[in-house]
């Protein structure tokens, strides 16, 4: 059997979590139109007959503003050097540029088995594709490159394939029933990130921690669930509540319905809406959000 962890790298918005989340099959991180919606390393785990691939999601690569930026581009140069290999992922609808060069040879530099994904194929010309695999031929890059789609579920057995056989021959890291190494409380709190991502404009969700106080199962089944979404200005809480409560009413309930999806039971949930000023550039907050140092 072959059996390994994959970095999954790319730009911001490239498409990285979408694809882990096609190629495990469930919905093991958040996904948004906006960048930098992955904020920490994610495991999305594929077991099969003969491999199991532990993908590692990874924050995007983009502009560092703050310390909780700065800390999303170490996660990912951290991961990307603890792996048995690396999925670098270029959404090929945006264009190639000297940069994207730039960076997939970068990538390339750290000597680790590597695949190019080569996404968003769906909503593309097709002509594009072979002058950019040449120009990344002609760059000196050396991976294979597997054009895909992961929104229509293109080439992607191929790519699963491949990425297996660049792993080490073993025996399975997780048990098979495993999908991801995250808690269902972790996937809430994201779950409620994503509505805030998908809902409101600019620096808002970029400035939004979600925490979970209260995560508890009734006899019934059903569950209770308290939440604070924390942003970092008195201004950004007046626009997420709305007028009236009318804004964080819709995207509350736009989560739940989420939330009841992924833990398959009813979810009574309360929202809180809390002020910490530029908790992003503060050590202690981050931490208390969830995003303290990293071992
Ligand atoms: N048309 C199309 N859209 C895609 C495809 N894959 C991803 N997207 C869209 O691209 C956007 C970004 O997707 P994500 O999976 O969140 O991208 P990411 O690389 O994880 O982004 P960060 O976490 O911010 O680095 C979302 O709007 C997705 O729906 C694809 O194959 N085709
Ligand atoms: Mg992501």
């Amino acid at each position: 059997m072959k059996s390994g962890t994959v970095a999954v790298i790319g730009k911001a918005n490239a498409g990285k979590s979408t694809l882990i989340n096609v190629l495990v099959g469930e919905k093991v991180a958040i996904v948004s139109p906006k960048p930098q919606t992955t904020r920490d390393r994610i495991l999305g785990i594929l077991t099969r007959d003969d491999h199991q691939i532990v993908f590692v999601d990874t924050p995007g690569i983009y502009r560092q503003r703050n310390a909780l930026t700065a800390r999303m581009m170490k996660t990912t140069e951290t991961t990307a050097k603890d792996v048995d290999a690396i999925l670098f992922v270029h959404d090929g609808h945006a264009g190639l540029s000297e940069d994207d060069l730039a960076l997939i040879l970068r990538y390339e530099a750290l000597g680790l088995p590597l695949l190019i994904a080569y996404t968003k194929i769906d909503i593309m010309p097709k002509e594009k594709i072979p002058g950019d695999i040449k120009a990344l031929f002609d760059a000196g890059v050396t991976a294979d490159v597997y054009p895909v789609s992961a929104r229509k579920g293109v080439n992607l057995k191929k790519l699963e394939q491949a990425i297996a056989e660049l792993l080490p021959e073993g025996g399975p890291l997780y048990p098979e029933d495993i999908i991801s190494d995250r808690s269902e409380k972790f996937m809430i709190a994201e779950l409620m990130r994503e509505k805030i991502l998908l809902k409101y404009e600019k620096e808002i969700p970029h400035g939004v921690a979600v925490v979970v106080n209260k995560f508890e199962r009734h006899e019934n089944g059903a569950y209770e669930i308290d939440l604070d979404i924390v942003c970092e200005k008195k201004n950004h809480k007046a626009i997420l509540i709305g007028k009236q409560g009318r804004a964080l009413k819709e995207t509350a309930s736009f989560a739940r319905a989420d939330m009841e999806k992924f833990l398959g039971a009813k979810v009574f949930l309360t929202v809180y809406v809390k002020v910490r000023e530029d908790w992003r550039d503060k050590a202690t907050l981050m931490k208390e959000f969830g995003y303290g140092e990293e071992d």
